[in-house]
């Protein structure tokens, strides 16, 4: 027998769904939490018989339980563990413990391509097109990899993952990797499919104009409260505030927090870390602790989303040879100009700030970070210049 304990989103499911075309009805699976992780050990090892095979995927059980993991594999030799997150990598001190980032052509791995990979090296699983394809679009879902290859497949496949229930996820994949030859959705799925995105875009939306702006600690933060779609969402507020360190989406009724960000010096696995999470460097998670929930709630709690940017503007458009308007709740208006297109300059309120700029990008960064400022729409960005020209006939006729 084996016994499967894995992670209960896209790629700890593909797990299962691999382990069922293995050992068919010899596998008992149970799809976890992070944190149910721990208890599920803790029943398996008091209660199972030393015949059967353990096999953890895509989570990293506690210290208590790495011991009592290692008695056992001890005893019986049947524990292997297979994940990818570089908070596990500790357990590749154990010969039970296989933790790979990337593989051996440089390709991020996820827990469903490493077991298929180990399923296929045992003998215990055929490699066909259709499981190849279905192992692809996981690991490139979970990697975010499918983002820069404009693979919508692999974002589909987790759509439809959260469109129905596990068990009927994991039914409708075995029957299709069982009986097909490439791998597909069918009619109805892509009907549902395309709802189901449009459903997302309005959620995106809304969540822009919620999204709050803070500092913590030697980080700019974009905190939101979000119950679904997090990868999504963070991906395209982090994409919207490029300014940001990172995303911090807090859903209070699950009382956790998930981080993500778009930037490659930034690790929110660490920033997770802090609160006691974990995960990748560009996506990561705790629990909303106290700590955390003073830091990230009650201290946000009065802050205003900042108004998103101007997006139709035809007049005052970003890095413009006339200037660039923006405003901040102060109603302070910033002009971010160049006169020669090498130094980038600041006006706050007609004062110059004392900052130079080596491009407009870097100026705008400064200016949203440090003053919470949106790129105003034409029509004040009109009455702004209409006040000037006033201003200066004024001046003019008393001369
Ligand atoms: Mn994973």
């Amino acid at each position: 027998m084996y016994k499967l304990l894995s992670h209960n989103d896209l790629d700890g499911v593909g797990c299962g769904i691999l382990a069922k075309l293995a050992f068919n009805d010899k596998v008992r699976i149970r799809y976890n939490s992070i944190t149910a992780l721990d208890r599920e050990i803790e029943f398996f090892l008091e209660n199972d018989q030393q015949k059967t095979f353990l096999f953890i995927t895509d989570l990293s059980p506690n210290e208590e339980n790495e011991k009592r993991i290692q008695d056992y594999y001890q005893a019986t030799g049947n524990v292997q563990l297979l994940d990818h997150h570089k908070t596990a990598l500790h357990f590749n001190q154990y010969e039970w413990g296989k933790v790979l980032i990337e593989d051996e052509h440089g390709y991020l791995t996820s827990a469903t391509s490493l077991l298929y990979q180990y399923l296929v090296t045992h003998g215990l699983l055929e490699k066909t097109a259709a499981i190849s394809e279905f192992v692809e679009l996981v690991r490139q879902y979970d990697t975010w990899e499918w983002e820069k290859n404009g693979n919508f497949q692999a974002q589909r496949l987790n759509a439809l993952f959260f469109l129905v229930s596990i068990e009927e996820f994991e039914e409708k994949m075995l029957d299709r990797l069982k009986t097909s030859d490439r791998f597909d959705f069918d009619e109805f799925e892509k009907k549902i499919l395309s709802m189901e995105e449009e459903k997302i875009e309005r959620y995106i939306r809304r969540k822009k104009r919620e999204l709050v702006q803070t500092n913590l600690g030697d980080f700019y933060a974009g905190v939101v409260y979000a119950e679904s779609y997090h990868s999504e969402l963070g991906n395209e507020l982090g994409k919207e505030n490029m300014h940001l360190d990172y995303i911090a989406m807090i859903n209070m009724g699950s009382k956790r927090i998930s981080f993500r960000t778009v930037h490659d010096h930034i690790d929110v696995s660490a920033i997770a870390a802090v609160y006691g999470g974990g995960g990748h460097q560009k996506a990561a998670g705790c629990s909303l602790t106290m700590e955390a929930y003073k830091q990230f709630v009650l201290a946000t709690f009065h802050i205003e989303p900042i108004p998103e940017d101007a997006k139709r503007n035809r007049y005052n458009l970003k890095a413009s040879s006339f200037g660039t308007f923006y405003k901040n709740q102060q109603e302070d208006v910033f002009i971010l100009f160049s006169s020669d297109d090498i130094d980038w300059g600041i006006e706050k309120n007609n004062t110059p700030l004392a900052q130079n700029f080596a491009s407009f990008h870097e100026a705008e960064w400064f200016l949203k970070r440090n003053y919470q400022v949106w790129l105003v729409r034409d029509d004040l960005f009109v009455d702004y210049l209409m006040q000037m020209a006033n201003k200066v006939r004024h001046q003019h006729k008393g001369m």
